[in-house]
């Protein structure tokens, strides 16, 4: 991470505090401000803070914030925040990360109940401590006391959008390391889940101690957990854990198989072996001679167990893509033929500086240009969206003017104006039909209201995929993985809605995000609505996101065809224009 991102989350934790603590609410604005402008900063933040007087002429940068910037240029640190992390209890900065809560309700709650952490908060609300608040309602209190299971709830599993990226530089590791042969990650990481309890890493080499050396001995482990021949677990620094196992090259894809799962897949392959006269385990799948005696420890050679194909072959069975080895998946009818990252073409729903987003409008199409896509959306927050910057009637058309300008000074890309549109709470939008029609793309969004009853956000979404102007309905939910469950609609009642009116329900690939999940998109395709995946980038690395929502859609059993992402340029055209 650059300097500047990193001093971003230090003042951003600055304001937090400031206000846990109590502080004018102009000065906590003021750092907050700064934290905003550190993050877009381009260019050496340490070059400039020597030079005298150029953190100043900064805009949003006052003195004293010079000062702090400075001070953690020299020595790593502000002394303000290091006071104020001494004054406040460590155990009420994982509160702010709870959904309701915000940074003055968390000083509230520590000044007026006595509240330090997670577990004072709840004994506050057991005993009623909290009621006797003023100003704390009982449905503020039932809505503190939901956020607070949902986040137990979801405590231990860690997003796919970190565990992946770890997998990978792990497997990267290990594969460097003398006579290994193969490492993969199987378990809920290779079915694509949307979060993963531990990393299953399995590996084949000829010098399996030299392996489990360098897995045990990496600087980021913080505790190992067991270490053999053949197995070791350890504990990252980032609170995840890593299985590692070291199986027989001619056993591969048995392991493979096993310890992917799910364990219900598992139990189905080994009942579909047992009825055809065969035992199926992590070592192959053999022949069953009613001894009870392990197969491989007779010396008994399988039937098939290299790869998971040659396994799946064997019992008669069409190979199903790991993504669709869960419960309901069923063994015995062919899978159909999942959409790949290589079929995106698309990206329909991003943000430039024009609202809340950090690149303009030309370097998110670079960006779209190096991904190879043929067509990139513009899709800025709309006006009642007031804190991620939303644009009112004026600023939207000339942002619209600003992307057309953009659009004609390039060959190789295709942008379109569009725009996210909030949904109010009674399904009415952000902005009037005239000026919708003036775009090319557009987009509607729940953004605020994510508590209202199912039967309210039923209505309320239905009525925007059954606008004639809308073409996508995104993120349908608001849901935030581990911190919000966000809107339950009649999903049977969304999706018969949006496709009988052809409106393209998003999978936002944010791994925070992943909305619609996947047994929605499994619904949506049922009904025969169309999908439509996008990264909802704000950055340019926001673009990479697009693999996560890929992955969902394949566990949903998205192919290609249902994907409008997956369309030539003139299709694209044709589905909008319709
Ligand atoms: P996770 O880690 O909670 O996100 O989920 P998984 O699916 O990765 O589960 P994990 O790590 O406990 O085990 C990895 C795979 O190993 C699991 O998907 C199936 C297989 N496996 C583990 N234990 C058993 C078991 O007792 N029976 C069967 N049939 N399979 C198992
Ligand atoms: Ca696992
Ligand atoms: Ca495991």
């Amino acid at each position: 991470m650059s300097d500047q991102r990193v001093l971003a989350t230090e003042f951003e934790m600055l304001a937090a505090l400031m206000e846990v603590a109590g502080q004018n609410a102009f000065k906590v604005a003021a750092v907050r401000r700064v934290a905003r402008v550190l993050e877009d900063f381009e260019g050496d933040l340490r070059a400039v803070a020597a030079e005298p007087g150029a953190l100043e002429s900064m805009d949003g940068v006052g003195k004293s914030s010079a000062s702090k910037i400075r001070q953690w240029c020299d020595d790593g640190t502000i002394a303000e925040l290091d006071t104020l992390r001494g004054e406040i209890p460590a155990g009420l900065v994982p509160l702010l990360d709870v959904s309701g809560l915000g940074p003055k309700t968390v000083g509230r709650l520590w000044r007026e109940a006595d509240v330090t952490d997670h577990a004072s908060l709840r004994a506050a609300i057991d005993d009623g401590r909290l009621a006797a608040l003023p100003r704390m309602g009982a449905k503020t209190i039932a809505n503190i006391l939901d956020s607070l299971n949902f986040a137990a709830q979801s405590a231990d599993r860690t997003s796919i959008g970190r565990a992946l990226p770890m997998a990978e530089s792990l497997a990267e590791d290990l594969r460097s390391v003398d006579g290994v042969h193969r490492v993969e990650w199987a378990g809920s990481l290779r079915r694509g889940c949307e979060t993963i309890g531990d990393i299953d890493l399995l590996a084949t080499t000829s010098e399996p101690a030299r392996l489990m050396e360098r897995l045990t001995r990496r600087p980021d482990v913080t505790k190992v957990l067991a270490s053999g021949d053949t197995k070791a677990s350890v504990r990252l620094e980032a609170g995840i854990q890593v299985d590692l196992r070291v199986v027989d090259r001619e056993a591969f894809g048995a392991a493979l198989l096993y310890f992917t799962g799910s364990k219900e897949h598992n139990v189905a392959l080994r009942h579909a072996a047992n009825t055809r006269g065969m035992r199926l385990n992590e070592y192959g799948l053999f022949k069953d001679d009613g001894d009870e005696t392990p197969p491989q420890d007779r010396g008994m050679s399988p039937l098939a167990s290299v790869t998971e194909a040659d396994i799946y072959q064997a019992l008669d069975l069409p190979w199903h893509p790991p993504e669709l080895r869960e419960s309901h998946d069923s063994l015995d009818a062919a899978p159909p033929d999942l959409i790949d990252q290589g079929d995106i073409r698309c990206d329909l729903h991003t943000h430039t500086t024009a609202s809340d987003g950090h690149l303009s409008i030309a370097d998110m199409a670079r960006e779209a240009i190096a991904r190879g896509y043929h067509t990139l959306a513009i899709t800025d927050h709309s006006k009642s969206s007031v804190q991620a910057g939303g644009l009112d009637e004026q600023r939207l058309r000339s942002h619209i003017d600003d992307i057309r300008a953009v659009d004609a000074s390039l060959s190789e890309i295709r942008l379109l104006a569009g725009a996210e549109v909030d949904i109010h709470a009674d399904g009415r939008l952000d902005y009037d039909d005239d000026l919708l029609a003036e775009l090319d793309i557009v987009l509607a969004a729940p953004h605020v209201s994510l508590r209202q009853s199912p039967k309210d956000a039923t209505k309320r979404l239905v009525a925007a995929v059954s606008h004639p102007l809308i073409h996508i309905l995104v993120h349908p939910t608001g849901r935030i993985i581990g911190r919000r469950p966000g809107l339950e609609p009649d999903m049977d009642a969304l999706v018969a809605a949006a496709a009988e009116h052809g409106t393209a329900l998003e999978i936002n690939a944010n791994p925070q995000r992943l909305d619609l999940r996947d047994r929605h998109v499994r619904k949506a395709l049922a009904a025969g609505a169309r999908i439509t995946i996008n990264t909802d980038a704000h950055a340019a690395a926001h673009f990479d996101f697009m693999r996560y929502g890929v992955v969902t859609g394949r566990r949903g059993g998205l192919t290609a065809k249902s994907c409008i992402n997956a369309y030539s340029a003139s299709e694209l055209m044709d589905w909008l224009d319709r």
